[in-house]
């Protein structure tokens, strides 16, 4: 397995591009309404979440009664290829339980037409939500450590299974049940992860704002990269406020020089898109 095709789905070359910060909603594309009724059984209530790949959706499974979360992936070739990596890295994820992992129980995949439907455990609220109801300014410290380390918990099961995450933001840790003490969160969107051993460097969709700068400059990458995402999230649960807004990778990455000072000129050397951003010697 290699994570090269994830730039083809909507990127020739290499552009650095990114996965929205925030989610939207629409299903336009996929001709999918409330009460549509996907695969055999299960009937569309809501939508939860959109994105390149597709949407989504809250579903009634008919034959239980159960509500469940539906991932529904266009019938497109290049995204159907990238949900049977996804499904490839969810499948080395079932070696963890994934309540102790703080990781969204995946419940397997069952096809509507062309489609590839994934389904997860129903969640409450995304934390870009949860921090938006509190007018973002910032959890109390009481919720941000419980978070964070069930974070760091999360990141350190992936870990052990090799897993690289590849896009820790926000909109993708969810929280359980927002009224349920102490608040439990858990890691979703398995969508750009990749095992640590194929990651290839230069071959990357992230989001701006979050992703580590060795993934921007195209240097090898590993687990390390989630925890610099992590160090994001946390200023931001902390805050309500991205630690480094910006509108594009430039502008990200000038921000982390002036704060953090510029890489070494050897490490620069080795990036494959060091020249996009380092002009002259
Ligand atoms: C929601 C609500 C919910 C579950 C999800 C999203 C899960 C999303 C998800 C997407 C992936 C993945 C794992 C989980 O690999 O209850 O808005 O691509």
């Amino acid at each position: 397995i290699n994570c090269s095709f994830q730039n083809s789905v909507e990127f020739s070359q290499q552009v650095f591009v990114h996965t929205s910060g925030s989610p939207s909603f629409s299903s336009d594309e996929l001709e999918i309404v409330e009460g549509s009724i996907l695969g055999k059984h299960y009937k569309v209530e809501a939508f939860l979440g959109e994105g390149g790949f597709g949407i989504v959706a809250k579903c009634r499974d008919t034959t239980t009664n159960r509500a469940v979360a539906i991932k529904v992936n266009k019938s497109d070739p290049d995204i159907l290829q990238q949900a049977h990596v996804e499904i490839f890295i969810l499948e080395q994820l079932r070696r963890l339980d994934p309540d102790a992992a703080n990781i969204v129980q995946w419940n397997g995949f069952f096809h509507d037409g062309e489609r590839v439907c994934l389904k997860f455990e129903l969640l409450d609220q995304c934390l870009w939500d949860y921090i938006r109801d509190r007018n973002k300014q910032g959890l109390p410290i009481s919720e941000v450590r419980p978070i964070l380390g069930q974070l760091t918990n999360a990141l350190s099961h992936l870990s052990s299974v090799g897993i690289v995450h590849a896009d820790l933001k926000p909109a993708n840790i969810m929280v359980v049940n927002r009224h349920e003490s102490p608040i439990k969160v858990k890691l979703i969107d398995f969508g750009l992860a990749c095992p640590a051993s194929a990651v290839m460097p230069g071959e990357f969709v992230g989001t701006v704002g979050y992703c580590a700068p060795e993934v921007m400059l195209g240097l090898p990458y590993n687990e390390a990269s989630d925890m610099w995402s992590l160090g994001l999230v946390a200023v931001e649960l902390a805050t309500g406020v991205p630690l480094y807004p910006s509108e594009n990778d430039y502008d990200y990455l000038k921000f982390i020089i002036e704060t953090q000072g510029q890489p070494p000129d050897h490490v620069l050397d080795s990036g494959v898109y060091t020249e996009d951003y380092f002009i002259g010697d």
